[in-house]
Parts: structure tokens; C-alpha cells; sequence
């Protein structure tokens, strides 16, 4: 993809907030990013895993001489760190400029009637409370400016709801509804809402879902070409380097070998 030869001015020197840093999309956004703008930017780079993030922020320093990064440590399912962590950016990355809740995660693919309770609660708090909670903390920062962009990772599983995803589809389909109602709550201001809706991608996102089991991971993808979090990555790159008036509210973004959540051609 393309992004125009505008794409690194518009998007230089502002303060991105990623969330779900330390792999996956998280971690290929915040890398598209820096290349895009050549280093000409600031990244608050948060996940769990803070070794992940401090490798990736000394990866960057090395690479762009001008880049700014700030790896914190944030779960983003503890609600009640999140208006803190806001509150506390240091002076330079507290004008944030472009929220990517990107953070989330399936658990299992137990029939309803069998899912463990405590999956249900970490998937509720980390894909739709967490991010609805990192939300509202940053939104009166770009209401005070008239600007911003907030974009938020649902996935094909919040459109097309599949046996076996009984709590990880209505996370996403909550997502969905959430940039709704946001879209509509701002339409007076310069805020845009943008949702990036992924298939099949091949990150760690299937490891997490099977709990480590990696054969059963690998399966997700096997004879397919599935998409990988680079591809992802383009596409909110893409996203948040169009025109200030433009918003492209929603992508539905599949491999060429995926139709629906279940409907997938297989070589093999
Ligand atoms: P990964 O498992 O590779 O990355 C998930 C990221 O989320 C990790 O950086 C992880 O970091 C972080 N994370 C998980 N729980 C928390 C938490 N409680 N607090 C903070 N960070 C957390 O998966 P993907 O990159 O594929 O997933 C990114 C997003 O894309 C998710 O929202 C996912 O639902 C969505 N998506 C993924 C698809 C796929 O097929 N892979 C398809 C459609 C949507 P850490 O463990 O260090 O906290
Ligand atoms: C991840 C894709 O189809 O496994 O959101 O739900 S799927």
C-alpha cells in the first residue's frame, strides 16, 4: 500500500499512545509508525510484558536518531491504574495526539456452558473495559485540542460471531458499538474514530488463545496465507495519515484465502 508522499508529514512529531506494544499489531504499528515519519515522532509503548517494550524502545533509538519512545508497564484490564497513568505522562507525551487500543486477547474456544469464569472476566476487561476505560482518560486530551484520532482493533469475530468464540465475539462486537457511539458523540469536533476489523493474523494472538499450546495454534493458519501483524499495521498507518477531513470509519481486512470467520480456503 501506498500512504502518499504527505503520509510521514502529517503523522511527524505527534504523540502516539499504543497499547498491546510488545507484540503482534501493537508492536508492527509502532514500527510502521517510526518509519513512516523517519523517526519524527513520539511513542508511549504499553503492554504487560515491559522487558518486550524496552527492547523494542532501544531497537528504535537505534534505528531513528530523533524518535522519542516511552515503554510503560500497563495492564490495561487493572481499570483503575489507567486514569494515573494518563495523569502521570511526563510533560512531553501527555498531549496525546493518536490512541491505538490495540490490546486484547481471546481465551479458549470452550462451548457456552463450559468457558472458565476467569476467562470470561480477563477478556470483558482487557478487550472492552480496559479499552473503553484508556478512552475515556485520553479523550478530554484531544477535546481540549480538537483533534485526535482514536483507533480501536475489533476483528471479523465482532461482525460474524463463530461457535466456540461465545465471550471473545461479543468483546469484539462491544468494541464495534463503543466506536459507534463515539463516532456519533464527536461528530461536532475534529476527533476522528476508526476500527480496524482483522482476520486470520499470524502473531501470537492463537498461542494466547490455546494457552500455549502451540500445535494447536499453528492450525489456525495451517494451508492458508494468513495475514501478519505488518499487514495490519499498514492499514492503521494508513488510517491516521489521510487527510485531517477524512475519516475511514471502518476496514474489514482479510488474506486473499479468508471470506468470513469460518469460511477459509485451505491448500492442504
Ligand atoms: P498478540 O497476542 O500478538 O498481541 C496482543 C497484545 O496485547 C500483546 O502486546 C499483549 O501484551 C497485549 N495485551 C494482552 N492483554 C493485555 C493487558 N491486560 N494489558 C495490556 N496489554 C495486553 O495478538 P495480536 O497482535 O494479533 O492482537 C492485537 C489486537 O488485534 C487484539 O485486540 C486482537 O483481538 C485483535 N485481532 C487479532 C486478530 C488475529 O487473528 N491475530 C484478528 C482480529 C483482531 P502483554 O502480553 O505484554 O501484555
Ligand atoms: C481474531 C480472529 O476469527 O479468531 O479476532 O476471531 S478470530
Amino acid at each position: 500500500m501506498s500512504y502518499g508522499s504527505k503520509a510521514g508529514e502529517r503523522l511527524a512529531n505527534k504523540v502516539v499512545l499504543i497499547t498491546g506494544a510488545s507484540s503482534g499489531i501493537g508492536e508492527a504499528t509502532a514500527k510502521d509508525i517510526a518509519a513512516t515519519t523517519n523517526g519524527k515522532i513520539k511513542l508511549i509503548l504499553t503492554a504487560r510484558r515491559k522487558e518486550k517494550l524496552d527492547k523494542l524502545s532501544s531497537d528504535l533509538k537505534d534505528q531513528y536518531s530523533d524518535i522519542e519512545v516511552l515503554p510503560v508497564e500497563l495492564d490495561v484490564s487493572k481499570l483503575e491504574t489507567i486514569k494515573p497513568f494518563i495523569g502521570g505522562l511526563p510533560k512531553e507525551f501527555a498531549d496525546i495526539d493518536v490512541l491505538v487500543n490495540n490490546a486484547g486477547l481471546a481465551l479458549g474456544r470452550d462451548p457456552v456452558g463450559t468457558i472458565l469464569e476467569s476467562d470470561i472476566v480477563t477478556m470483558f476487561h482487557t478487550n472492552v473495559l480496559g479499552l473503553i476505560t484508556l478512552t475515556q482518560a485520553v479523550l478530554p486530551i484531544m477535546k481540549a485540542k480538537n483533534s485526535g484520532d482514536i483507533i480501536n482493533l475489533g476483528s471479523i469475530a465482532g461482525r460474524d460471531p463463530y461457535p466456540g468464540g461465545g465471550i471473545y465475539c461479543p468483546t469484539k462486537a462491544s468494541v464495534k458499538s463503543f466506536s459507534h457511539v463515539l463516532r456519533k458523540e464527536l461528530i461536532s469536533t475534529k476527533i476522528r474514530v476508526i476500527e480496524i476489523d482483522p482476520g486470520n493474523v499470524e502473531t501470537e494472538f492463537s498461542n494466547v488463545r490455546f494457552k500455549g499450546d502451540l500445535e494447536k495454534a499453528k492450525q489456525v493458519y495451517a494451508g492458508t496465507e494468513p495475514l501478519y501483524a505488518e499487514d495490519i499495521a499498514e492499514f492503521v498507518v494508513f488510517a491516521i495519515t489521510r487527510k485531517q477531513k477524512t475519516v475511514m470509519a471502518e476496514a474489514l481486512v482479510f488474506s486473499t484465502n479468508q471470506a468470513s470467520a469460518t469460511h477459509l480456503h485451505r491448500d492442504s
